[in-house]
């Protein structure tokens, strides 16, 4: 593997005799090669451009620190996770096209909820693979934690309900439900995961329920695609991004965050139940620009 975008965008900083014109240009450039987008990119090097006439930064490592800070201030604060803001039930839905990492992202949630004391249900709304069932019961049995399955094929929206039903009647206080990324039409998707909406909506009513769209981070700009089709169908409360060990740029989370208005709650650095951490927008804003 080739260097890093970030330490890339250093060494672009690093070389700079001086902060003109070309610089700015060259620099919404690198910022498009790092997922950023072509508007945000030019947004992001012009508002860095008044932030340096203004604070009368000339070196390349003090406009690098500027960056770091203004993009930082784009990135919304994720609050805390469901499980821990208060006692009661808290529903999690998880979404995503196929293979961003759904179902491995249900798994570190319940591992992650439970070191925090929480009751968790899996519950396995993908019915349309065949195999997806099986893949959380594995997870449920490695982690000691309950699955709600039917069989492959059956209604994802009743897996639900019935998941909510064992919770309520005492099972558990935090469900977490699993969902399929593809069906035979978009719109048969989209219509799924509305009636599944629904049946939270109306069952769980004083819960907290999330909606966390999975986005592979390796996908670049497409994750920002994608978050779109689905915030349209069912709005969404942020995104977890996994695969972050993976060669992501990281542009696309200031995407997430300018043009949608979503928060990343967690991001995944590898398949263990351990590698998914709380996302906190500074030091992915360090990270970013090869500071940290
Ligand atoms: N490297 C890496 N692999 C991951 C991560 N999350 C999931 N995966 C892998 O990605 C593949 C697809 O994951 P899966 O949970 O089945 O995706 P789903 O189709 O969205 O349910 C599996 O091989 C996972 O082990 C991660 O954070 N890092
Ligand atoms: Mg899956």
């Amino acid at each position: 593997m080739g260097i890093t975008f970030s330490e890339r965008l250093k060494q672009f900083f690093r070389i700079q005799p001086s902060l003109s014109d070309e610089f700015f240009e060259e620099l919404t450039d690198l910022l498009v090669e790092g997922d950023f987008g072509p508007a945000g990119a030019y947004q992001a090097a012009e508002k860095l451009r008044g932030v340096c006439k203004k604070e009368k930064i000339t070196q390349g490592d003090e406009a690098r620190l500027a960056l770091s800070r203004l993009l930082e201030g784009v990135l919304i604060p994720p609050g805390s996770p469901p499980w821990s803001a208060a006692q009661g039930l808290a529903v999690i839905l998880l979404l995503g096209v196929n293979g961003v990492g759904k179902t491995t992202t249900a798994a570190k949630l319940a591992y992650h909820g439970r070191l925090d004391n929480r009751k968790p249900l899996l519950a396995a709304g993908d019915t349309f693979r065949a195999a997806a069932v099986e893949q959380l019961k594995i997870h449920g049995s490695r982690l000691g934690v309950r699955v709600v399955a039917h069989k492959h094929g059956g209604d994802p929206a009743a897996v639900v309900y019935d998941a909510l039903d064992a919770a309520l009647s005492g099972g558990g206080d935090l469900i977490i439900a699993d969902t399929a990324g593809r069906m035979h039409t978009r719109s048969a998707l989209v219509e799924e995961l509305k009636k599944i909406d629904r049946v939270v909506e109306a069952k769980a009513q004083g819960a907290r329920y999330i909606k966390w769209l999975v986005l592979d981070a390796t996908t670049g700009r497409n994750a920002l695609a994608q978050a779109r089709t689905f915030n349209d169908a069912v709005p969404l409360d942020g995104v977890i991004l996994t695969k972050c060990d993976s060669g992501a740029k990281g542009g696309v989370v200031f995407s997430l965050a300018a043009e949608l208005g979503l928060p990343v709650a967690f991001t995944c650095d590898g398949e263990g139940y351990e590698h998914m951490k709380p996302f906190d927008p500074r030091s992915h804003a360090l990270t970013f620009s090869g500071l940290a």
